[in-house]
């Protein structure tokens, strides 16, 4: 048996394929050398030939490639009879013009390091599994993580035909009609680790000078969607006191975000991402407006406080300029500390293959604060160079996507060698 390596070319070439499906025709072309940006949402056509491209990767691996009824990738390669599974995971899903390593390259890492595995003769004693997640970025319906919370259960099936996307189709109308086009698989119910290579997203490492950590715990956050009505009506007519003005207290609605967040201090964050408002012309004032507010903390109590008072800002903007306010039930995730077990091992990891050992929080959302509960989770990070993400300007250097590969291989191979895992059932809600 050889010494399994990862291979770095095969790495690359096949993040910069990934990233041509769904990549944005010259939108946030930085530099003639790097990749467009990525919009590969979740269920879409870009999505199911990702899933295709992927598929055929993992068969080459030695993993055995489908799809689940979430629309979730699913490689697997069997263990001993009995072992739990360790899980390599993350998603193929990107928000609107993101970058190309965002999810991806978690994926990638999982079927490098199979493949590395099958290539060296090096056959685990636990099965394998490489998930690619369906819908991570929550773009389509708002709620985070929601592949893996439809996984284990936190979105319980029977919300499905009560969850209504941006195009108006409920999650029950997608699942029903996504087909990739791939056999049926399954995430293994039995498992005994939960690995996510992810960029970190976040300036900590590169201002640092380091490649690579091991992560702690995942922040805290809380989403909601607000609606404000007031009254459409003639912009040039209209007495500015009279007029009940979506806009103006959407506005106001932001400012408030803001300073209660600023309010709240680091590493609190609060964020207005998406807004609209109708009818949208230049002649009429705005009679409604549709925002989303999300509030980050790795402090639970604090994100509570956040949004009432969110809430009540909403209720005294709405008042005092006239109009009705509708703010949708929080879609909260509670902090998540990551398990030190597994961040040891990756400690080991991160030494063995060079590197100075390191571990810091993560103030991105990610799959793994959904299993964490459910099985020993752990994440790895490594640098995005001017802690840019979520943009076409996100990058991290190609030798340090390579490194944050060997440390998954490395650290499977650690945990493999520790006999069999703790094992944990996980609460998977598949149908029957
Ligand atoms: O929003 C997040 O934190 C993650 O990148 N989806
Ligand atoms: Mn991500
Ligand atoms: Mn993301």
């Amino acid at each position: 048996m050889l010494d399994p390596g990862i291979n770095a070319d095969r790495l690359r070439s096949r993040l910069e394929r990934l990233a041509a499906v769904g990549a944005d025709p010259d939108h946030g072309r930085q530099d003639p050398g790097r990749p467009h940006g990525v919009s590969r949402f979740p269920y879409s056509a870009a999505h199911a030939e990702a899933m295709r491209l992927v598929a055929a990767w993992m068969v080459e691996a030695g993993l055995e490639a489908g799809s689940d009824e979430f629309g979730d990738l699913v490689g697997l390669r069997a263990g001993e009879e009995g072992w739990p599974a360790i899980i390599l995971a993350s998603h193929l899903d990107t928000v609107p013009h993101g970058g190309i390593f965002d999810g991806a390259l978690g994926v990638l890492a999982g079927v490098e390091a199979a493949q590395a595995l099958r290539e060296a003769g090096c056959r685990l004693r636990h099965p394998l599994a490489v998930i690619g997640f369906a819908d991570e970025e929550g773009h389509a319906f708002n709620r985070g993580t929601l592949a893996s919370r439809m996984l284990v259960g936190d979105v319980p099936r029977e919300q499905f035909p009560a969850i209504k996307g941006y195009d108006g189709r409920t999650l029950a109308e997608v699942l029903a009609a996504f087909d990739p086009g791939l056999p049926r698989a399954r995430c293994p119910a039995l498992a005994g680790a939960y690995l996510e290579l992810h960029v970190e997203q976040g300036p900590v490492l590169a201002s640092s000078g380091r490649r690579v950590a091991a992560v702690t715990g995942i922040t805290g956050m809380a989403r909601t969607a607000v609606t404000l009505e007031g009254e459409a009506n003639h912009a040039g007519t209209t007495p500015m006191a009279a007029r009940k003005d979506a806009l103006v207290a959407a506005a106001e609605v932001v400012l408030a975000v803001r300073a209660a967040a600023d309010a709240a201090g680091p590493p609190a964050v609060g964020t207005v991402g998406r807004l609209t408002i109708g009818p949208g012309a230049t002649n009429i004032v705005p009679g409604r407006a549709e925002l989303t507010v999300e509030f980050r903390t790795p402090d639970g109590d604090l994100l509570t406080d956040l949004c009432a008072r969110c809430e009540a800002d909403i209720g005294r903007v709405a008042a005092e300029r006239g109009l009705t306010s509708q703010v949708a039930p929080w879609d909260r995730k509670d902090p998540v500390p990551l398990d030190e077990g597994i961040r040891q091992a990756i400690a080991g990891a991160i030494v063995a293959a060079g590197c100075e050992s390191f571990a810091m929080p993560s103030g991105a959302g990610h799959d793994a604060m959904i299993l964490a509960p459910h099985v020993a989770a752990g994440m790895i990070f490594v640098a995005s160079v001017g802690g840019i993400s979520h943009s076409p300007r996100e990058w991290t250097a190609w030798e340090d996507a390579a490194l944050g590969a060997e440390v998954v291989l490395r650290t499977v191979l650690a945990l493999d060698a520790r006999g069999p895992l703790p094992a944990r059932r996980l609460p998977l809600a598949y149908g029957d």
